[in-house]
């Protein structure tokens, strides 16, 4: 059920500049941050209408100013186009009487998006489209961009996040989560030990998991990234590992089973035949690290998500108590998994991407 009801969201409607018709709409319940909503017209989904959860996003205005410039790179006839839809007022978004910042973006007709695939197609296509977006930002200017959340893959944080709510968790807590909390001071040793100092800065998506690229629902071909709320500053290494951990995997983020957890080589060297397209701005020290991010991104997840569990679930929307625990083990199994195949994929890279 969605704390809205139709009519509050279509009153919201008649605040954007777009026909003002009596529109179906459906809430889309996978985003863990914002609210997400399909607008219709009869069957037809024309619109996502969204409310930025600013508590998250404090800067709301530089996110929507992000997504506006590099909405100007990410124009090329391999790319389809979003456009965001203004309000009335003429800003990038609409601030409702109550403070809560809403915004309009069309929708692909005929596009579709996976949790997981089993593939390989759909593999090729995500890194196709991934290295696309990556080499068409190239061109922007670094300085363009705000960081819409400080530090957002910056392990020393959450390092220091994870420490406090280890000081303040309820003792139950810390002790079913001890396994959890054991790995995750183990990994964290090694991925200290990571120097990234030396890697380009780029402009860069910093959650291109699987379900972020639409696809065309009758060729599978990608068309496009969404959920540009955290375009900004990053290394390469980040949207390559968002992209291993859900592709490379076909289990559940918060799979309980761990068994379905794996490492596909298969769909794992489809990402890579498919990056491989676009990936001539890369450079040799980014190739070479590159598989770092393939473990230092599922693990920041985990870390991320036990850390919630810890602090009593104040991040993330969860369905059940313990689901930001299941996430952190299902995550921290697949980094194990990522960091058993470390020379497997140093070979691929070099030998698809050099
Ligand atoms: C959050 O809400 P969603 O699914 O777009 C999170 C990402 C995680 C993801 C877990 C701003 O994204 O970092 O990858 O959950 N976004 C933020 O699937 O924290
Ligand atoms: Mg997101």
């Amino acid at each position: 059920m969605s704390k809205y009801s139709n009519e509050q969201l279509n009153e919201l409607l008649g605040q954007f500049s777009m026909p003002q018709i009596k529109y179906l709409i459906k809430p889309l319940t996978d985003g863990l941050i914002n609210d997400t909503f399909l607008i219709y017209d009869g069957s037809t989904p024309l619109y996502i209408l969204q409310r930025v959860n600013h508590l998250v996003f404090t800067d709301v205005e530089g996110l929507m100013n992000n997504i506006q410039q590099a909405f100007k790179y990410l124009e090329d006839n391999d790319y389809s186009k979003i456009t965001l839809v203004s309000p009335k007022t003429g800003q990038s978004h609409y601030i409702s009487p109550t403070g809560d910042h809403w915004r309009l973006m069309t929708f692909i007709d005929g596009s579709t998006a996976y949790n997981t695939t089993e593939n390989t197609k759909i593999a090729f296509e995500a890194g196709r489209i991934i290295s696309k977006f990556n080499s068409l930002l190239q061109e922007a200017n670094l300085d363009d961009y705000v960081d819409t959340i400080p530090r957002f893959h910056d392990i020393t944080l959450r390092q220091e996040q994870f420490k406090s709510a280890l000081k303040t968790a309820a003792p139950e807590k810390l002790e079913v989560a001890k396994k959890a909390i054991v790995f995750t001071n183990e990994i964290l040793e090694k991925l200290n030990a990571l120097n990234l100092k030396e890697l380009p800065i780029r402009v860069c998506h910093n959650d291109t998991k699987l379900n972020n690229i639409l696809f065309s629902k009758e060729t599978n071909k990608a068309l496009c990234l969404i959920d540009l709320d955290t375009l900004m500053k990053g290394y390469f290494l980040y949207d390559f590992g968002d992209a291993v951990r859900t592709i490379a995997n076909t289990a559940a983020e918060d799979e309980q089973d761990h068994s379905k957890i794996i490492f596909d080589k298969d769909l794992f060297e489809g990402f890579i035949d498919g990056l491989a397209v676009n990936s001539s701005f890369l450079t040799k020290s980014e190739i070479e690290t590159l598989s770092w991010g393939a473990v230092l991104m599922p693990f920041l997840h985990g870390i991320r998500a036990l850390t919630d569990y810890l602090n009593n679930n104040v991040y993330y929307k969860v369905a059940y108590e313990n689901q930001n625990l299941d996430r952190s083990l299902s995550l921290y199994n697949f980094t194990q998994k990522a960091l058993n195949h470390m020379d497997y994929m140093e070979n691929v890279l070099k030998e698809k991407l050099s």
